[in-house]
Formats: C-alpha cells, sequence, structure tokens
C-alpha cells in the first residue's frame, strides 16, 4: 500500500504499537510486518479483539503482549527484552466522544496521563520516534474550515474526549519530541459496527446490509472528513520517518484527512447506493458533545511527507463494505466479533 520505498536503514527497527488489536492498531502492524519491520504489539483486548490480529499474529517477526499501558513500568520492560526498539506509535485509548462524557476521569487517565508517561519514558530511553494517535476532535468548536493545526488553539473543546487529545498534542508539541497526528474520521475493513460508540461508517453499513434504515443523529447536515484506514496507516510510517528515504520522524501537531468533506446524509446515501438498497433514514436528537463541521487542512503533513490519501470515498466505501459482507455472508446481519475501535 505504501508509495514510498522503506527507508533501509531502518527496516529492522523494532517497532512498538498500543492498541495492537485495534481498528486502527491492527492495519498498522499488518503494514509495518509486511515491510519487515520487527513488531511489538501492546493491547488489553478491552475494546480490542484478538479476531483483529488473526492475519498477523502467528508472524515470527511480531510478539504480542496482553497488558495494560496504565501499567507504570511497562515501556521499560519492554525496552529490557528489546533495547533497540525505535519507534513507538501509541494508538490505546479511549475512543469514543460520547463514552467520555460519562467517564471523564477514566478517560483522562488513558488518553492523556498515560499517554504522556509513555511519551516521557520513551524519551528518556532514546527511542528515536514517538507518534500519537491525536484527533480532529481536539477542534472543538473551531469555526474556521478547513482545519489548521493552529486552530484548535483557538476554539472550546466539547468533550472529555476532545480535551483529553488536545492536552496531550499539546505537550507533545512543548516537549520537541514526539509527534501527534490529528486524525480525522478514519474507517475501513474491522471497524466493528456492533457497539454503541462505534463510528459512523460502520454504523450505516450494517443497517444497509442488514436492511435497517440509517439513524441520522441531528439533521444530517453535519460534516466530516473520512479517511480510508490504510491511508491513515501510511501517514503513520511518514510521520515515524519510516518510508521516507533519509526520513527523520516528524516532531510537532499535524492533521491526517483528504480534505473533502461529505455530510452525514450524504453519507448515508452513498452507502445505501453502494449495497443497493433503498435509501431509509430515521432521525434522532443531535448528540452531546458532537462538532458540528470537521474538515482538514493537510498542506503541514504534505509539505513535510508528501504525504497524498490514494482512497477516494466511493472506493473506500466498496471495499469496506466488501469486507463487511465477506465477513458475514448471509447479508442478514454483519455480525462481526464484538470489539470496539480504537
Ligand atoms: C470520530 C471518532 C473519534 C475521533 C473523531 C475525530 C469514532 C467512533 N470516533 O468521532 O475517536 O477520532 O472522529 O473527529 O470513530 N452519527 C449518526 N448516526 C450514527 C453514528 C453517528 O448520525 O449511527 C453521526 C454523529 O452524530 C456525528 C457523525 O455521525 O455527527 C460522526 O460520528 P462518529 O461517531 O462516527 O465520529 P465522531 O466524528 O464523533
Amino acid at each position: 500500500m505504501s508509495n514510498n520505498s522503506v527507508n533501509k536503514n531502518s527496516v529492522t527497527t523494532p517497532c512498538l504499537v498500543t492498541g495492537c488489536a485495534g481498528f486502527v492498531g491492527s492495519w498498522l502492524c499488518s503494514a509495518l510486518l509486511r515491510q519487515g519491520f520487527p513488531v511489538l504489539g501492546v493491547d488489553n483486548l478491552q475494546s480490542g479483539c484478538l479476531e483483529n490480529m488473526s492475519d498477523f499474529i502467528d508472524n515470527s517477526n511480531f510478539t504480542f503482549y496482553n497488558r495494560s499501558v496504565l501499567e507504570p513500568a511497562l515501556l521499560q520492560q519492554l525496552h529490557a527484552t528489546r533495547p533497540d526498539i525505535g519507534c513507538v506509535f501509541h494508538l490505546a485509548a479511549l475512543v469514543s466522544v460520547p463514552y467520555s462524557i460519562d467517564h471523564a476521569d477514566e478517560t483522562m487517565r488513558l488518553n492523556h496521563d498515560a499517554a504522556l508517561a509513555w511519551h516521557a519514558t520513551a524519551w528518556r530511553l532514546g527511542i528515536k520516534a514517538f507518534v500519537f494517535a491525536g484527533s480532529a476532535a481536539e477542534y472543538g468548536d473551531a469555526a474556521r474550515l478547513p482545519l489548521q493545526e493552529g486552530d484548535a488553539d483557538r476554539a472550546g473543546r466539547l468533550s472529555p474526549y476532545s480535551e483529553s487529545k488536545y492536552l496531550t498534542s499539546k505537550a507533545i508539541e512543548a516537549s520537541g519530541y514526539g509527534v501527534s497526528l490529528r486524525f480525522f474520521n478514519i474507517y475501513g475493513p474491522r471497524q466493528d459496527p456492533a457497539s454503541p460508540y462505534s463510528g459512523v461508517m460502520a454504523k450505516f453499513i450494517d443497517a444497509a446490509l442488514s436492511g435497517n434504515p440509517c439513524t441520522i443523529f441531528g439533521d444530517g447536515t453535519q460534516t466530516r472528513d473520512f479517511i480510508y484506514v490504510e491511508d491513515a496507516v501510511e501517514a503513520y510510517l511518514l510521520a515515524a520517518g519510516l518510508t521516507r528515504p533519509g526520513g527523520k520522524p516528524l516532531a510537532g501537531i499535524y492533521n491526517v484527512g483528504t480534505q473533502t468533506p461529505v455530510s452525514i446524509g450524504e453519507l448515508a446515501r452513498l452507502i445505501n447506493e453502494a449495497a443497493q438498497t433503498p435509501c431509509r433514514s430515521v432521525h434522532r436528537e443531535r448528540r452531546a458533545g458532537d462538532i458540528r463541521h470537521s474538515l482538514a487542512d493537510i498542506t503541514r503533513i504534505a509539505n513535510a511527507t508528501g504525504f497524498a490519501p490514494q482512497t477516494d470515498l466511493v472506493r473506500g466505501i466498496a471495499r469496506t463494505m466488501a469486507w463487511y459482507r465477506h465477513a458475514c455472508p448471509s447479508d442478514n446481519a454483519v455480525g462481526v466479533p464484538g470489539c470496539m475501535t480504537p
């Protein structure tokens, strides 16, 4: 999937991925292993699941640690077993905006306190690259579109989730070590539709394939910038300097999206069209904590790394839907093994 050749000097660099059993984490592990990097994966399987790792769990270059990122000395311990770890990708997090509203302390402990503890330890151990999964939610109610990285500093945040990600990104930026990638809405195969906190794409595809109406929160005119998971993974590799010849890890904050706005109503229409089902939607009250519009300006990461998303929304929906059909050939219910989607 990578457009860029692997940086030959880094091909034996072991990489550590937290949240390796999650939706995005498992895709990142697959890509790293495919390119020859040894991978240490950490996940406590609270929201990730083993099925997500079925493609690579037996790969001799992959070592799985069923551990929590809240364990204070975990990175030191893993580093003692592999002192040549060159890169930490820190994806483990609570990912749901609505969940965070009811669980603010838990969200802050995991998404902020633990993330910064990992960041500080990685720096102390001399690990070359640290990449944190930031979020477009950090932009809160920022009014100007497309969103540039500095706009988050002038915005009010709408949920503990967004606050936890924002504070972590800013601390990483201020330290001068490590990078926070502010991902817009990532979608693709393996995103679980079963949880009430699942992303809209998985939920709508599940509904369309099951012959149920899509439930739209609010009037459906809210917009998002949907990025296909393989493009998001490419951004991770570029940010770590792994796929750029002579590449150095980035430092600071970078948006990762497509710069293409899509309304939720339009998304429902596109998904029903792809499923060849009549477009039926029901509307429910707007969700608390929801941002209204979200659209990335990706100039900064494009200039720094050449990043350019490859998969447009129609193709991405088709690939995602094909996977869901395969995961449940009867089409009556998606029924993908239940796990949430960090
Ligand atoms: C997503 C990510 C979040 C963060 C953020 C960045 C998920 C679950 N959350 O939050 O972690 O990265 O993006 O901006 O991936 N909606 C419906 N019907 C549904 C579900 C959702 O109308 O059944 C609406 C929802 O009200 C919102 C939009 O779709 O306006 C997107 O919701 P989402 O939960 O997929 O993602 P978001 O943007 O809240």
